[in-house]
């Protein structure tokens, strides 16, 4: 790898099976800018236990997920891929950040408050130090640009002031980072509520990667649009949000303009719309499915490819470790 690329950097929490808002909202765009930079994306299993899992579940995941980023075309020659918690330096500078965040920082968390009114059961420390550990997840890499959804800018925010805390005690310790935040397909709506982003807690009106072209084909056909039969395939978001979310779907899979999609269906209603986006999803989805589904078999390739990329990321990252404990005053071994 070339040292002089800018890095990149980022993760997704093994904790339920991937879906096309996270494959045109995130993985696509990690996939299309592998060429011009020095890439890490790792499977979150550390912040992934915040919440109580079923220890086999989340085992299964983590490596099927290994597999689907593969499919979705991190290729694992030019990424850097790996699971966080092979790599125990991200625990080591997690400790150390949390003792420079604040407790007035972490209370004003959104993800905190969410999550902690949703498991009032199991409001745990982690959960209230989830964005340190994830502050140690980007500083040790030195990442230039962090790719995420919208949700996780407040995140990324308090990972620069933390940064920028340290380094005005220490010396320029930390590249301070960016996040990345996607224009097209930032954000797509669950097929049964347009109002609200698509999410694996909605099952029915979300589409998983690896789900077969029947069940794509059945959740498009629930999919919620209208009843609109003047001009129904128009892109107008506030009136007509369901149909503006499929809209967007294909647009994005097929890198037709909204214009374009407009004059394909004029005069055409939902009973052929809708069948178009779902193949469309369906085409663009299958190679992914089929080529993951052929990964997860392959254990050893899968073995060989995650210990090299703990072996990589280890490397830098204890690098930056090892500054960080002569800093703080840790006497060296
Ligand atoms: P949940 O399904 O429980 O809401 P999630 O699928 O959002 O969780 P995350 O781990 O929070 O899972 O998200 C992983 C990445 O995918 C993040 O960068 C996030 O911004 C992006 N993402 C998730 N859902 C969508 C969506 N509907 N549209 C666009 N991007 C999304
Ligand atoms: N918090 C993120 C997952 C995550 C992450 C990271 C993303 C953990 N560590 C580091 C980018 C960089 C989420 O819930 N989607």
């Amino acid at each position: 790898m070339e040292e002089n690329k800018k890095r990149m950097l980022s993760g997704i929490q093994p904790s339920g099976d991937l879906h096309l808002g996270n494959y045109l909202g995130a993985i696509k765009n990690w996939a299309e800018r592998v060429d011009d930079y020095e890439c890490y994306y790792f499977m979150a299993d550390m912040h992934t236990i915040t919440v109580r899992q079923v220890p086999a579940d989340l085992r299964k995941r983590s490596l099927n997920q290994l597999a689907q980023y593969i499919a979705c075309g991190l290729d694992p020659e030019k990424n850097t891929l790996f699971l966080q918690s092979h790599v125990p330096a991200h625990a080591q500078l997690g400790w150390v950040l949390d003792c420079y965040t604040m407790f007035g920082e972490l209370s004003r968390m959104t993800q905190f408050k969410d999550k902690s009114a949703k498991h009032k059961d199991n409001i745990n420390a982690g959960l209230f130090t989830y964005p340190a550990l994830m502050a140690a997840d980007i500083l040790l890499y030195q990442a230039d640009y962090v790719p995420v959804g919208e949700d996780q800018k407040q995140h990324i925010e308090l990972t620069r002031d933390i940064a920028q805390r340290f380094n005005s005690i220490y010396g320029d310790v930390f590249k301070i980072p960016e996040p990345l935040i996607a224009k097209t397909g930032a954000r797509i709506y669950g097929l049964t509520t347009p109002n609200d982003k698509m999410s694996k807690s909605i099952p029915e009106g979300c589409v998983f990667i690896m789900d077969d072209p029947d069940t794509i084909n059945r959740k498009f056909k629930k999919a919620v649009t209208d009843s609109d039969t003047e001009n129904p395939v128009r892109f107008a978001p506030e009136e007509k949000p369901g149909v503006a979310n499929l809209m967007n779907i294909y647009s994005t899979v097929t890198g037709k303009s909204f214009e374009e999609i407009e004059a394909e269906f004029a005069g055409k209603g939902y009973g052929a719309f809708k069948p178009a986006v779902a193949e469309a999803v369906i085409e663009s989805l299958r190679p992914i499915r089929e080529e993951a589904e052929r990964l997860i078999k392959d254990k050893a390739y899968l073995e060989d490819v995650y210990r090299k990329g703990a072996e990589r990321a280890s490397y830098i990252a204890n690098k930056t470790l090892r500054k960080v404990y002569k800093k703080v005053g840790f006497y060296q071994i």
